[in-house]
């Protein structure tokens, strides 16, 4: 080794006990040119999580669970990662069950798969569910689950979890009975029923139709300050347009079936094959379009990390594809 070399070696070596390191050796790594999300392009098949759940409804008693969640954890990452900075899970609940109110930092929205007869309750407000619908829970605000008829109920679950990684500064705090007083409401600022969205998509003309899911108490304002949802429509056979933006998705798949294509910069390509009911997600800054499969429309859920993005001013869109 070159004198100089040691030297530098041993400088370098020098610094760890002083807990400093160099920033030159990792400079371009950490101000790479473009996004460099750890998350992997994953589909979630509902076929294969469905008799899963139902083991898991078998197996784990409400009581022992709190929330009877499948979380949907990327392979290149950890729980609570389904992609770099968002959450999901499939949550499953059982006539009778009570999922006990609780109240978070976190902001959670649900997006309702199968069954009917469930119910959550967010301080006070007791919504009933049906497939499609979109389910608010606000930061800190009270929330239970429960489940009334027959057959069990299973929804997607969206937070943003992975945030408070970060930023660890998630409170929890449990009531001290099992369900929070409440009474039934029709129409709330909370839900946003399926029906309506799917009007608003069957109205637009043209191949690719979004809805975006907007506040319905601030007007303009995005469903959350950090998570955002869109429903998109699909004509049969049709392709959406292209897209790209710093925002990770996670989708969910209310009918239809087709693929997503995803373009890296080198040219690769992946493509996630899809059909009803399956979650797939998107991670940053990915060029992708959907291809509708189906003689009949497609309908997609999504929702991402755009609102925060956009509160931080690190939102951008790549506009020439
Ligand atoms: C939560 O409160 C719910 O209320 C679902 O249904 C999933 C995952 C992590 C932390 C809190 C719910 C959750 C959660």
């Amino acid at each position: 080794m070159a004198p100089v070399q040691a030297e530098k070696t041993e400088f370098l070596n020098s610094l760890k006990p002083e807990n400093v390191e160099p920033l030159w050796t990792v400079m371009s790594a950490m101000v790479p040119p473009v996004p460099q999300p750890k998350a992997t392009p994953t589909v979630w098949r509902y076929k294969s999580l469905r008799p899963l759940l139902g083991e898991a409804g078998r197996l784990v008693p409400a009581e022992e669970s709190e929330r009877r969640v499948l979380m949907l954890i990327n392979p290149s990452l950890k729980a609570p990662q389904t992609t770099d900075t968002l959450y999901a899970g499939l949550q499953y609940i059982i006539p009778g069950e009570v999922a006990p109110a609780h109240r978070h930092s976190a902001f959670a929205l649900r997006f309702i798969i199968e069954g009917d007869g469930g119910f959550t309750n967010v301080e006070g407000s007791k919504m009933y569910m049906e497939r499609g619908d979109v389910i608010l829970t606000p930061r800190w605000q009270w929330h239970d689950h429960g489940k009334d008829g027959n057959g069990p109920m299973i929804w997607l679950d969206g937070l943003d979890l992975p945030m408070f990684q970060a930023i660890p500064v998630n409170f929890a705090e449990h009531y001290k009975e099992d369900r929070f007083p409440s009474t039934d409401v029709e129409e709330t600022p909370l839900k946003f029923p399926w029906k309506g969205v799917q009007e608003y998509l069957d109205a637009i003309s043209g191949d690719h139709a979004i809805f975006d899911y907007k506040s319905k108490e601030k007007s303009g304002a995005e469903l959350s300050t950090i998570v955002g949802g869109q429903a998109e429509r699909i004509s049969p056979n049709a392709k959406s347009a292209w897209r790209q933006e710093s925002s990770s998705f996670v989708y969910h798949v209310y009918e239809g079936h087709g693929h997503t294509v995803i373009t890296e910069a080198n040219g690769e390509e992946t493509i996630l094959q899809w059909e009803q009911k399956d979650t797939f997600c998107i991670p940053s800054w990915k060029k992708f379009r959907h291809v509708n499969e189906s003689s009949s429309q497609t309908y997609l859920f999504n929702f991402s990390d755009t609102p925060l993005l956009k509160n931080l001013a690190i939102h951008r869109v790549n506009s020439d594809i």
